[in-house]
């Protein structure tokens, strides 16, 4: 499939976002069954029957499409070789937070060629939001055209970030950077989906964010919003960001460089002078 194909694909995938969310919420402050994938990384079975859903009705509307969802229920596996379009699920993004009945959490579908974000789909049903873009032709927050901030200071910004599941005793368990990050701007927020932090991003609401450690699936979409929205998405280093390497610097583009250069004098230990 070829990225022209991905131009027309946005309202296919909001219907399957849609009809995934209202599975999710079937099971949304009732008593979902929660299983360990790991110390602390949980899965339901709406995430693996949202999941389902959307590798069913993928399959059949874009049978030639390469589909990677969280849950691993994907027939067929993307290799980097394959330069073709990939959509990057994440059935329920924020499944700790949907495990403990808090609202902050979304069904994700991201379109990328090799990494690179193309397309995507945020919808937050508990929430009652829902965005979608293409990079390079608009983003919009509940079917309003939506894009980033204008904040042009980073001392002015409302920045969010996250903690990967293997954090604990992780080099990059991004403690310094948020320390170093936190008493530089006007409030970091840790929510708990990277999908809805992007939005965020896109409809202006932040004005920055970053992660480690990071799914594909957890920022392919929400990378794709930003761009879309007339943002910034990077590596840590401000090179080309490809979805499949964990890292991700999103911002409205005023204030990349230098939470870029915060970010890089954190993680090498340099003492950050205090604003
Ligand atoms: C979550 C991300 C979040 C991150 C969590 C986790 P999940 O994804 O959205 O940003 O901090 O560690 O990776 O597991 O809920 O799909």
């Amino acid at each position: 499939m070829s990225e022209l194909e991905a131009a027309g694909m946005l309202p296919e995938l909001l219907r399957i976002a849609r009809e995934a969310g209202d599975i999710v919420m079937q099971g949304y402050r009732h008593g979902a069954t929660v299983t360990k994938k790991g110390a602390i990384d949980l899965v339901t079975e709406f995430d693996l029957a949202s999941e389902a859903h959307i590798i069913a009705q993928l399959s059949r509307v874009y049978p030639e499409l390469v589909v990677i969802g969280e849950e691993g229920q994907a027939q067929r596996a993307e290799s980097r070789a394959t330069g073709g379009l990939v959509c990057f699920v994440d059935p329920i993004d924020g499944t700790t937070n949907f495990a403990h009945g808090h609202p902050f959490f979304c069904v994700s579908l991201g379109i990328c060629c090799a990494g690179v974000p193309l397309s995507g789909v945020v919808l937050a049903p508990a929430l009652g939001l829902t965005w979608t873009g293409r990079a390079g032709a608009g983003a919009t927050r509940n079917a309003e055209p939506c894009h980033v901030s204008g904040c042009q200071q980073l001392g002015n910004a409302l920045c969010a970030t996250g903690f990967g599941y293997q954090v604990v005793g992780a080099e990059d368990d991004n403690l310094r950077e948020f320390a170093a990050v936190q008493s530089h701007v006007r409030g970091v927020r840790r929510c708990g989906a990277a999908a809805i932090d992007l939005a965020l991003v896109a409809d202006g609401t932040y004005d920055a964010y970053w992660e480690f450690m990071l799914q594909p699936w957890d920022m392919a979409a929400g990378c794709a919003l930003v761009l879309a929205a007339g943002g910034r998405v990077s590596a840590f280093d401000e090179g080309p960001l490809d979805v499949r390497n964990g890292a991700c610097l999103a911002s409205n583009g005023h204030v990349h460089g230098s939470l870029a250069r915060l970010l890089d004098e954190a993680r090498d230990g340099r003492p950050v002078p205090l604003r």
